[in-house]
């Protein structure tokens, strides 16, 4: 294969059985309405088989937290071929290959298979979920027999079994349904149709379908509604079946069922090949924003590409009510649930290449403020503090406990109490979108109010100490969160500062664009003269830790006074530092998760110090750092670039990149880690290319790539102009 293509193409040959969670994973397909994992049409008792669909959480009475419900998995098919099932542990695998077309956003399975009683088919699976119209799944299924079949028969059904998710309880998991109310209906001999309602929350979702290609009946089935048919099959004859799936939730109509029905008519209307031919027209043109292009580093072209693809199937489009979760839509990880990994790693990519993608995740934001504002008064505070964990009503959902362990012994997790830096997050991302998209009308009407009211937040939040004569931060935990319950992390303390400075830059420019709403702003939301002084006085005063004796900002409080561990004594390593050390005596030591004032390197820059001072802080925090978060190395990457380390950059980028290709912490089962994915597309634009916003209110680059890349292309819009650039090594 050339490699243009291959850089296109993630593949799976021979079937590996031992890699099937994380292939499950990083075979997902989406269109940014919902992601649906690759598990195999027959159905295997382990796998985990999830479609996820934005904004539909549930809070199953058995668990701590809400969840992603998850649907029937819509590609189910059960085969039998002369009475015996097509199945990969049954009969003999004589040629198997997988493939993710991750320019079309296609998944296709081929398999030569001889059952049991020693009859040869060749199968061929193909489905995608429709980015021209998210409402629509396609799937079709080519079945040729080499030898003599008497009874084909094939069932396209919904697996409401797979419709399960893994709750968290007192007891240790267990699996439960999100559902209730289900029906079922079997308009024609040819659909079958599902619809369940949550039990808590309340939404209706609908899936339904139309099969063709052979003369279909229903299956009549009280949970597995399909349609089925039997054929008889000569040597090298062949069935082709086509399936199409309309799929809908509450949350986009009041009018379930005729929605579903016009959508599928519509697409039945079309025919498989149009669908396909539209998808594909889709992809391309996001491509078009999108891709990177790396000439000379066929692994970097094909990792960037993974993390780009990725990020799109899980981009909300149309929907300013949703935003992305830790692990995006592919698989169970923290349950659907938004950190900063949204605002800090996947959302920036899209401020770039598809703003209007960006400002729908920051809208979910906006939409969310009440959570936000709720969570600062139900903590004494005042203005709007974001939950450390967010779903679809804004509110905190971080769990309070971890599961227990074998001797019953839970662990406080201590995050949505005391990972309060998200507030600031949020506040860089808008920033950062208004400077890049020059949307003004965006910023006008949410942008603004959301940077002044988590800016009320830290007016009330911050601590006078009178003695040195400071303002200080104390029970914090930064974004290295194997240190919790600290004082003054510099991240946070640092970007508070950060964030009310540009608190007064939002002012200053309302006050002289739109004088009116500088004034509708500061009453609303209780901007006093007092409040503005104190943020003056903050921005002055703000506690920023540095350690003398090694002239660099200090993590937090006593950093330097936990043990040291030799970190390099600890490789190679597979498990993460806390679990080899245990939480207490991690805690005690200077083994920092992931990147902390590495973050603060690559987000602020030389807004920290020169070239020197960043060097410093660079050579003593990298090797205290165990990167046992995955969202650490793309960061060390970006900021190892801008410090002209290259080759340094790129071994953690490509680290960064093994962390779901070659699913290098062993967690990839769980979901895609979205936050180290939009770090690998930040590193190679803001790290390598080195893209930045100029003071004369332009942009630059500032190119430092690796010596063997012949070139870097890559595509932005800069306030709605769209920018090629081509960089040279
Ligand atoms: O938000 C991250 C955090 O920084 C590290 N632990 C996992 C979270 C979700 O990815």
């Amino acid at each position: 294969m050339r490699p243009e293509i291959r850089t296109w193409k993630l593949t799976e040959k021979p079937f590996n059985p031992t890699h099937l969670f994380h292939s499950e994973t990083i075979f997902t397909i989406g269109n940014g309405y919902l992601g649906s994992r690759a598990t195999f049409e027959e159905g295997y008792p382990d796998e985990i088989a999830a479609t996820l669909l934005h904004g539909i959480f549930n809070h199953h009475e058995q668990d701590l937290v809400p969840d992603l419900a998850n649907v029937p998995a819509w590609f189910a098919v059960q085969i039998t071929v002369d009475g015996e099932p097509f199945r990969l542990n049954e009969g003999r695998i004589l040629g198997y290959v997988r493939e993710l077309d991750m320019k079309n956003g296609i998944l296709s399975r081929q398999v030569l298979w001889q059952s049991p009683g020693g009859k040869i088919l060749r199968f061929t699976f193909e489905r995608f979920a429709s980015m021209a119209d998210q409402h629509i799944l396609a799937q079709q299924i080519e079945i040729t027999a080499l030898d003599e079949v008497q009874v084909l028969d094939c069932v396209l059904d919904f697996n409401t079994e797979t419709a399960l998710n893994i709750a968290y309880t007192a007891e240790g998991p267990v699996l439960v349904s999100h559902w209730k109310n289900a029906s079922i209906t079997y308009p024609a001999p040819d659909q079958s149709g599902w619809q369940g309602e949550t039990t808590q929350s309340g939404y209706r979702v609908g899936i339904l379908q139309q099969v063709s290609g052979a003369d279909f009946r229903a299956t009549e089935s009280s949970n597995r509604p399909g349609n089925r048919f039997q054929v008889s099959l000569k040597p090298e004859q062949r069935v082709t079946v086509t399936r199409l799936v309309g799929i809908a939730t509450s949350r986009d109509t009041k009018a379930l069922s005729p929605f579903l029905e016009e959508k599928l008519g519509q697409a039945v209307e079309k025919g498989y090949n149009t669908l396909k031919t539209e998808h594909c027209a889709a992809w391309a043109a996001i491509w078009e924003d999108m891709d990177i292009l790396i000439e000379g580093d066929e692994y970097v072209q094909k990792a960037a590409r993974f993390a780009a693809y990725q990020l799109i199937i899980a981009a909300p489009q149309k929907d300013e009510r949703v935003s992305i979760g830790a692990k995006t839509l592919s698989g169970p990880g923290y349950k659907g649930h938004v950190f900063w990994d949204t605002e800090l790693f996947m959302l920036p990519p899209f401020t770039l290449t598809q703003p209007g993608i960006a400002r729908n995740l920051l809208m979910y934001r906006y939409h969310n403020l009440p959570g936000a504002r709720k969570k600062a008064k139900d903590e004494g505070f005042l203005g709007a503090m974001y939950p450390w964990e967010s779903t679809d009503t804004g509110e905190e959902t971080t769990p309070k406990w971890t599961l227990p362990d074998k001797h019953g012994n839970r662990i406080r997790i201590w995050t949505g109490d005391h990972e309060q830096h998200i507030s600031s997050d949020i506040a860089y991302a808008v920033w950062q979108y208004w400077k890049w998209t020059g949307d003004n009308e965006f910023f006008v009407k949410h942008g603004a109010e959301m940077i002044l009211d988590t800016a009320v937040f830290w007016y009330s939040r911050v601590e006078w100490n009178a003695k040195k004569q400071r303002y200080e931060l104390s029970e914090q935990i930064g974004p290295d969160e194997y240190h919790e319950n600290i004082n003054n992390p510099v991240y946070t303390n640092r970007m508070v500062v950060w964030h009310l400075q540009h608190a007064f830059k939002t002012l200053n420019w309302l006050r002289t664009n739109l004088p009116e709403k500088a004034q509708a702003l500061q009453s609303t939301l209780h901007i006093t003269d007092e409040v503005q002084a104190k943020w003056q006085d903050i921005i002055a005063k703000m506690y920023i830790p540095r350690y003398e004796p090694l002239n660099v900002y200090e993590q937090f409080d006593g950093f330097f006074d936990k043990d040291e561990v030799n970190l390099a004594l600890y490789t190679p390593r597979v498990t993460a530092m806390d679990v080899i050390l245990g939480h207490q005596r991690t805690n005690a030591s200077q083994v920092i998760k992931q990147a902390d004032v590495v973050m603060m390197i690559a987000l602020l820059g030389d807004e920290l110090g020169d070239h020197e001072e960043l060097m410093r802080n660079w050579r003593v925090y990298v090797p205290r750092t165990a990167h046992g978060s995955s969202l650490s190395q793309a960061m060390h990457a970006w900021a190892a670039a801008r410090l002209g380390l290259v080759e340094e950059a790129y071994e953690h980028w490509v680290d960064a990149a093994g962390i779901d290709l070659e699913d290098t912490k062993g967690n990839v089962r769980d979901g895609i880690h979205g936050a180290a994915n939009g770090g690998l597309y930040q590193a190679l634009i803001f790290g390598f290319a080195g893209l930045q916003l100029d003071e004369k209110g332009g942009w630059k680059v500032d190119p430092r790539l690796p010596a063997w890349w012949k070139s870097m292309t890559f595509s932005f819009y800069y306030r709605g102009e769209k920018q090629t650039v081509t960089l040279k090594s």
